[in-house]
């Protein structure tokens, strides 16, 4: 495992007030004495000092703090150096830590070494990921709950009771035959049925992760003049769509980030659907056909008040779809579906709930209690265990192949832990032996 000393800007480049540059590793404090005048390894003391480079030349004044290993954020000796920020200084200062024998950071690199020294797991750091890419509120509450551990520590608890199921497993292995010794079968199959229902409720988060990553596509589609794209720009709050009484205004697709009540969506305006003369307005339909195939949902437009087409129906039929009736404002009788109006913004909050409700139905309903899974990675493991728990299954009867078992289960705990990022077989061992009585 590198240990060698990597220092690395943690602030985005460009004009700001200050600049923050981490330095960790064996011999950081080497680093830091050849720069910082006066260093100091006190731990958690800022320090004002002035910042040289190899030939003693000032380039800063700023502050330092000193994270003494074990307890740092990468578990090694770790130093802050925070100087005024800008093109020039944070780079210059930069350059002198390098001369002065700390290597560029790799990107992640300071988070690598927090997970190999123990300080993090992989799915919390993979949270801290998140935390910095989260663009809704939803994204950034469920990295803060990863990041303080509630996911792993489910997932831990589940590895703990298949450890504890090999343990048991192995003691039939040992000692078939002992009369008093052997483990019922039942114990075995309930802990084994118990761990699979919670992977199988973890899991049911598993097919919304992508749409939580990315917010999930809401694809604006109807008839050409329906009021899509003043809907679609009334919800942004902003005139990104071209809106005229044209049929035919929008051509192309038009994509924007937003969030519903906290949750990621991301909306697209489509052209409408008809069947125009016009080369460039076939296109643009082609390109509605595409956007209405991968949506996660649908927000039909249909005028208020107006029957619904044969067109209208199939599209119904075929996708997920939320009913919207456009220009509520000029009829007394919109109809079935959720009635709105671009002019006087009625149904807005209406329209939000209902389609974050579709879309995030699996995670509103854990709402903030339980742990959820926020990548592929997490749901492909939990599967795979799961798997190889129910293959496990038929060999724990009375009679049945105890290794055989023995050797699923360890598949299982094997995918636990793969997602966890520990790998440990000593563990396995202590706890086989550890549950055995003194002399056997
Ligand atoms: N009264 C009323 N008029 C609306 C409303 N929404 C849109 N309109 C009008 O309907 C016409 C068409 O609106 P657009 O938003 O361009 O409709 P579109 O579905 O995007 O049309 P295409 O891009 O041509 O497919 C415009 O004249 C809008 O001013 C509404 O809620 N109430
Ligand atoms: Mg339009």
């Amino acid at each position: 495992m590198l240990t060698d000393p990597i220092a690395a800007i943690a602030t985005p480049p460009g004009r700001s007030a200050l600049a923050v540059i981490r330095v960790s590793g064996t011999g950081a404090y080497d680093v830091a004495r050849r720069v910082i005048a006066n260093f100091k390894p006190e731990p958690r003391r800022a320090t004002l000092s002035w910042f040289c480079d190899a030939e003693g030349q000032r380039i800063d004044r700023g502050v330092y703090t000193v994270y003494a290993g074990p307890h740092s954020y990468t578990g090694e000796d770790l130093i802050e150096l925070s100087c005024h920020g800008g093109v020039l200084v944070p780079s210059r200062l930069l350059e002198a830590l390098q001369a002065a024998g700390a290597r560029p950071a790799a990107p992640g690199e300071f988070t690598r070494r927090a997970v190999l020294n123990g300080k993090l797991d992989l799915v919390q750091a993979e949270a801290v990921g998140d935390l910095i890419d989260a663009t809704a509120p939803a994204q950034a509450s469920a990295a803060l709950r990863q990041l303080d551990g509630s996911l792993s520590q489910r997932l831990s608890t589940l590895r703990d009771s298949l450890i504890e199921v090999q343990a048991l497993l192995s003691y039939d292995i040992d000692f078939p035959e002992e009369d008093d010794g052997a483990v019922p079968p039942e114990r075995i199959a309930d802990r084994i049925a118990a761990v699979t229902a919670q992977i199988q409720q973890l899991v049911v988060t598993g097919p919304s992760t992508e749409r939580f990553r990315e917010g999930a596509l809401l694809v604006f589609a109807g008839r050409p003049n329906v009021g899509k794209s003043s809907l679609f720009n009334a919800l942004l709050g902003s005139r990104r769509a071209l809106v005229t009484e044209i049929p035919g205004t929008t051509r192309d697709a038009i994509e924007a980030h937003t969030d519903f009540l906290g949750w990621p969506v991301r909306l697209a305006d489509t052209a409408g659907l008809w069947d125009s003369p016009d080369m460039i307005d076939r296109l643009g339909v082609e390109v509605s056909r595409e956007y209405l195939a991968a949506a996660d949902l649908v927000l039909l437009c249909v005028d208020a008040g107006r029957e619904l087409g044969q067109d209208e129906a199939a599209i119904a039929r075929e996708r997920p779809v939320l009913l919207v009736r456009t220009k509520a404002d000029l009829t007394a009788t919109p109809g079935q579906g959720l009635a709105v109006s671009a002019v006087t913004g009625q149904g807005m909050d209406a329209l939000r709930h209902a389609a974050a409700e579709r879309v995030f139905a699996d995670r509103i309903n854990l709402a903030d209690l339980e742990p959820a899974l926020t990548r592929d990675r997490h749901r492909v493991a939990l599967t795979r265990a799961g798997t190889a728990l129910a293959e496990a299954v038929p060999h724990l009867d009375r009679g049945g192949d105890a290794v055989l078992a023995a050797y699923h289960v360890r598949d299982a705990t094997s995918a636990l832990e793969e997602l966890l990022g520990v790998v440990d077989i000593e563990e396995v061992l202590d706890r086989v032996f550890g549950s055995f009585c003194v002399g056997k």
